[in-house]
């Protein structure tokens, strides 16, 4: 096992300048409890809109009022996903029945290809969180079988998981990944091996992890796309965005959750190269733009909605100054056009990719700063995403994907974490600290709270 779990305030890096805790003194104009109660009606309205139009199935298409599944046979996604957040927002009887339903229902003996990535994050993390809050065994035993059957996909050369894997037949394919995909597994597969003392969860993603971080460039970046069986980088293109976002959130959150030194020393040296090659200093503010791994040349001035957790990770890491300002060019970004883009061109100051796909990760950032430093500034832009959503997302038949956020035109798709994390990072800004004792959980990268209880 790994060593012991170090002290969280400890995890202050050399290179980083800790913002003393700043409230304005000024009695917030925000009502807390009145919004925490507005965004439970809406996580109501979604919720009751797929059980209404796609129970049974993964996921639901608002416009359409119809379901969708992601294989060929269901696994619950929406249900399982978005169990948690009704846990934290006291809808009890409901986080009840759905466990129930989950338990008598979802089997991975199924003879298909599913994503390791995504089943990891959103079901794996799921069963293991419900587990943590409800004590619910059979959720463990679960979490167990899956796990089982995602392993079969490390059996790679390099140790970098194959994309998918048949969780019935064991069989892999699709050798193109990416280091968001290596190295977003610790923190589940971590706990598994905590909960379950078998020690080969955590050595399979550890190695994984390990594995990916050795195969950076000189200048200690990564690409974003690298084959599995050969390790040869595929795409070079380095930056905080899809493929590559996570990869570092899990050294930072794997360093606390398990005392993981190796994770520490990697997160050290990510985040020197990042404040080297990425960061982009400009009359706007100091982004993060992207540049090619080996040159650290300059490839795009783009910043989007995944790179928006980063003022999280750079909470939890001690970096809080740093945090701040990078919110506050997240929250611009949102402002610029409504609603965040897919990616946006900082120079230019508008929309690179339009589309926006009820993203989390910029409120999930106002959440730890709002923890971190009880500023109520942090409240106000809460509301103004909140409003947002309302005005743009919400349909009838639950909330829409928008296509455009310049046209705001819909796209009929409602994500799961939509319930699982926009929604419950949203709640818990404006929920009394007690609902969930922030310093004491670590969330994976789908908002599943894993409680250190080893
Ligand atoms: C979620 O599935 C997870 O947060 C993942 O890490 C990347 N982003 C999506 C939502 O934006």
């Amino acid at each position: 096992m790994r060593q012991p779990f170090s002290l969280i305030c400890s995890f202050i890096l050399s290179i980083t300048i800790v913002m003393p805790t700043v409230a304005s003194g000024q009695p917030s104009p925000i009502d807390k409890s009145a919004l925490a109660a507005e965004v439970k009606t809406e996580f109501l309205h979604a919720w009751n809109s797929y059980k209404t139009y796609a129970w049974g199935h993964d996921g639901l298409r608002p416009l359409t009022k119809t379901p969708y599944d992601w294989y060929s046979s269901p696994l619950y996604m929406t249900p399982l996903d978005a169990m948690d957040t009704m846990i934290l927002m006291g809808l009890q009887s409901e986080a009840d029945s759905t466990r129930e339903f989950i338990i008598r229902n979802l089997s991975f003996d199924k003879d298909m290809y599913v994503k390791v990535f995504e089943i990891n994050i959103r079901m794996l993390g799921g069963l293991l969180s419900n587990y943590q809050l409800t004590g619910d065994k059979r959720l463990l035993t679960l979490a167990r079988d899956l796990a089982d059957r995602l392993i079969p996909a490390f059996l790679s050369p390099t140790g970098y998981p194959y994309v998918e894997v048949n969780l019935k037949t064991k069989a892999v394919r699709g050798t193109k990944t990416n280091p968001g995909e290596i190295g977003t597994l610790l923190v589940e597969f971590g706990t598994l091996s905590m909960l379950t003392a078998d020690a080969k969860y955590y050595n399979y993603a550890k190695h994984a992890f390990l594995s990916i971080f050795e195969a950076r460039s000189n200048l200690n970046l990564v690409g974003d796309q690298i084959d599995c069986e050969s390790g040869a980088w595929l795409k070079t293109d380095s930056h905080l965005s899809a493929c590559i976002d996570s990869y570092y959130e899990y050294m930072v959150k794997c360093a606390l959750l398990f005392g993981d030194e190796d994770c520490k020393i990697m997160w050290h040296d990510s985040y020197v190269a990042i404040n080297t090659y990425l960061i982009d200093t400009t009359k706007s503010g100091i982004w993060y733009g992207h540049a090619d791994m080996n040159s650290g040349k300059r490839t795009k001035t783009w910043f989007g909605a995944l790179d928006a957790f980063f003022p999280a990770v750079l909470v939890l890491a001690g970096d809080t100054r740093r945090a701040a300002e990078l919110q506050e060019l997240c929250f611009h970004m949102w402002k610029r056009h409504g609603l965040e883009p897919e990616q946006f061109d900082y120079m230019k100051n508008e929309a690179a990719s339009p589309r926006f796909f009820l993203n989390p990760e910029i409120m999930e950032s106002a959440y730890y700063l709002y923890r971190k430093t009880n500023d109520p500034h942090y409240l106000e832009m809460g509301k103004v995403f909140l409003d947002s959503l309302k005005a743009y997302c919400r349909v009838e038949g639950g909330y829409a994907e928008i296509k455009n956020v310049i046209t705001k035109e819909k796209s009929d798709r409602m994500e799961s974490y939509f319930l699982a994390e926009t929604l419950k990072y949203l709640y818990l800004l404006f929920a009394p600290p007690e609902t969930l004792d922030f310093d004491k959980v670590i969330f994976n990268t789908e908002a599943h709270p894993i409680r250190r209880t080893w």
